[in-house]
């Protein structure tokens, strides 16, 4: 028989590790010399002679439990997982800066709002909320937007999403939505997914929940990038100014590039192709050096405005609709640096909306108060120890001090006797009224009791707003969305109860989703504890397409090319695409790439199959007349267009693409979106007609459900 590979006593790397002699006479470790491979040691830092057999006792005998090295890397791995967060599991985060554009002294005291121009360190971690750690981006979901500011008094955390309402009114209901909206517990399943009975079972008994549904069921739960998200705080805070006076704000960030959505089908297909489509978005971007860019907006009152609504402003299911109040620019947000190290950086970082700067306070809002208590606590189960604030992710980067000492893994342990105060050692710091944190001093009195204002009795009226401030696509995609979800709900009562509900809203909107799931009547509306106003003027700042970004910066052009691809005509695209601050990718047959028609050997990103249309935000079919010939036989070449034409986009081609628009099924209905390219004057309109991103008016011809 022959010899097995791995050789007694030595393995081939060990050998080679040898022939280095790194070790003095004395056992001691040699600086390593510049060129020269380092050491691998144990934690302990002893030096490895071979990291690829365990000790064992014989040729094929057991394992030495002696054998160090194994045990400790052994037990290292065993303990690599902490446990991920319990909602917001997936998540990506990176670096960036905050920039004050003004100083806003008269509101806040608080140290990053005074200076105009200046700089402040950031980080941010985007997440979805029901999946787990593995789960795929492109999920129906909420997704968080949390940013740490690096202030210098101390870390302020917004820990917002990116829809501005939630669920409930109360944080004593928080582990039941979750609960619902997770796998269900006998089976485990659905994975990020909120399609299921539980879910729709508790949100059809919470009439609250109604206008967070509204958001949950539009295209603002499938992004299609973070960058081309907006993100709110929520809740309504305050700003406390030097003299203690309060106003009260709601925080917004505005992407720079404009907001965008993908279609539900398209999210389904996007999460077999890429499960990390939004990380890798984020990654490309920053690594690319195009930085994605926020603008933070504050909308400012004070008690006697708050007044004026029918709702309460405590009540974390309204918005102050920006027609009504508009929004003031304060600051922007740069990501600019991907972490270093995921775990060390996006997995440990420990968002607390209790973490203010002096200047920034808390409203009674019943669901922020009970997030002030949960989100330390979260830490510490996740952490492990309350020394979790020594980790340089979550260290603030002012100067700090405290008496707080010891615990599991303390990093930060001051020398000297002095660990309390006062002292008589005239050490050490002491606290200071003046440049403290102090909180608000509202005026709050009345009888202690479990309660639910009547002021937050409204669930519907909001959610009807929303509905009718959407364009008529969006519409479709809400009526849509309600549908596929409650299509996967088993239980034909609570279908029914869904649907009450959507009476509440919208009558139209109620009637499309019981026709379109099948109901034989329609039930009841549910018993509202308060009527609907029909008055509200819709809010054009709540549509995604009202304010669509009208162009094609910051977004990505799939350009699927073969041999004999017109090389005029590529050279034109990729030019004009870079121009406009876009990306582009080539997918061909074959990855190695395909050769131009000038006989240029170009390089693809993808292969057919593993670049799908769905990636990308419009696609430019280049192939040669030859090359089409064989592609009208291909599954994947055919999808590809049919695609791009049913999640309307925008389609560019050449004369020779047009065997291939027919077997896709789309020939005879070329629209405004697709669009002939011959020259490289066709090129630059083709770029700025993309800009519009989707080509709306296809849609309803599509009939894509
Ligand atoms: Fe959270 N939430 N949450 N939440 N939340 C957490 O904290 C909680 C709520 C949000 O990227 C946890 O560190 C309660 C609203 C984001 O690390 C936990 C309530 C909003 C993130 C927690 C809420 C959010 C979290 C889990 C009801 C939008 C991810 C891990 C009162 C304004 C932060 C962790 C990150 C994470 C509790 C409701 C946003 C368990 C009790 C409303 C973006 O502490």
């Amino acid at each position: 028989m022959a010899k097995k590979n791995s050789a007694p006593g030595k393995s081939k790397q060990a050998a080679i590790h040898d022939q280095k002699a790194i070790r003095g006479n004395g056992g001691e470790l040699h600086q390593i010399a510049e060129g020269e491979t380092p050491v691998l040691t144990t934690a302990q830092g002893g030096p490895v002679a071979d990291d690829q057999n365990s000790l064992r006792a014989g040729e094929r005998g057991p394992t030495l439990i002696e054998d160090f090295h194994f045990r400790e890397k052994l037990f290292h791995f065993d303990h690599e997982r902490i446990p991920e967060r319990v909602v917001h599991a997936r998540g990506y985060g990176a670096h960036g800066f905050f920039e004050t554009y003004e100083s806003l002294a008269a509101f806040t005291r608080a140290d990053v709002f005074q200076r105009a121009g200046e700089r402040t360190p950031a980080f941010v971690r985007f997440s979805t909320v029901a999946g787990s750690k593995g789960s795929f981006d492109l999920a129906r979901d909420v997704r968080g937007f949390a940013v740490k500011i690096y202030t210098q008094e101390g870390n302020w955390d917004l820990v917002g999403n990116n829809i501005p309402v939630f669920f409930i009114q109360d944080a004593i209901k928080f582990p039941d939505v979750i609960h619902s909206v997770k796998p269900e517990p006998d089976r485990e399943f659905p994975q990020a997914q909120s399609a299921h009975d539980n879910f729709w079972d508790f949100i059809s008994l919470t009439p609250e929940s109604m206008h967070m549904v509204m958001w949950v069921m539009s295209d603002r739960a499938i992004p299609r990038s973070f960058r081309f998200m907006e993100g709110f705080g929520v809740h309504t805070f305050r700003f406390v100014n030097a003299r203690d006076e309060s106003t009260f704000v709601k925080f917004h960030w505005k992407p720079k590039l404009g907001l965008q959505s993908v279609a539900w089908n398209e999210a389904v297909k996007i999460n077999g192709a890429d499960p990390d489509f939004h990380r890798r978005d984020l990654w490309e971007a920053i690594q690319s050096g195009n930085f994605p860019e926020w603008e933070l907006h504050v909308q400012l009152f004070d008690q006697d405005f708050a007044d004026g609504f029918d709702f309460d402003i405590l009540d974390p299911t309204k918005i102050i609709p920006e027609e009504v109040l508009p929004t003031k620019p304060v600051g922007r947000l740069v990501l600019d640096r991907m972490p270093d190290n995921f775990f060390a950086e996006t997995e440990q970082v420990a968002f607390m909306t209790q973490n203010v700067p002096p200047g920034i306070d808390f409203s009674d809002d019943p669901l922020l108060q009970g997030r002030n208590f949960s989100y330390l606590d979260t830490q510490l189960k996740r952490l492990g120890s309350p020394n979790f604030t020594h980790l340089p992710i979550n260290a603030p980067k002012c100067p700090f001090q405290h008496f707080q000492q010891d615990g599991h893994m303390a990093m930060r342990n001051p020398a000297g006797r002095v660990n309390y105060q006062p002292n008589s050692w005239g050490e050490g710091p002491r606290e200071s009224p003046v440049k403290g944190f102090r909180h608000f001093a509202s005026q709050e009195n009345g009888p202690k009791m479990r309660i639910r204002a009547e002021s937050f009795a409204d669930h519907y009226s909001q959610a009807r707003l929303f509905f009718i401030s959407q364009t008529p696509p969006e519409q479709r995609h809400i009526v849509d969305a309600l549908t596929f979800e409650l299509s996967k709900v088993q239980t034909p009562v609570i279908r029914e109860r869904m649907v009450s509900h959507l009476l509440n809203i919208d009558e139209t909107l109620a009637k499309q989703v019981g026709h379109a799931l099948g109901l034989k009547a329609m039930p009841e509306p549910a018993e509202a504890a308060m009527p609907t106003r029909q008055d509200l003027d819709p809010s054009p700042a709540l549509s995604i397409v009202a304010r669509g970004p009208k162009r094609f910066e910051g977004r990505k052009l799939g350009i699927f090319a073969t041999d004999g691809a017109d090389a005029a005509l590529l050279d034109a695209l990729t030019a004009a695409v870079t121009r406009e601050k876009a990306a582009y990718e080539l997918i061909a047959p074959k990855v190695g790439g395909f050769t131009a028609s000038d006989g240029k050997w170009i390089a693809a990103h993808q292969m057919l199959d593993g670049g799908p249309s769905v990636l990308y935000d419009a696609v430019v079919l280049l192939p040669s007349a030859e090359a089409v010939a064989d592609l009208v036989d291909v599954a994947t070449a055919r999808d590809f267009v049919a695609d791009a034409f049913a999640h309307c986009k925008y389609i560019g081609y050449v004369r020779a693409a047009l065997p291939l628009l027919e077997r896709a099924g789309i020939a005879d209905v070329l629209d405004e979106g697709t669009i002939e390219l011959s020259d490289a004057a066709g090129v630059a309109a083709f770029l700025k007609e993309i800009g519009k991103l989707r080509v709306w008016p296809r849609e309803p011809s599509v009939k894509l459900k």
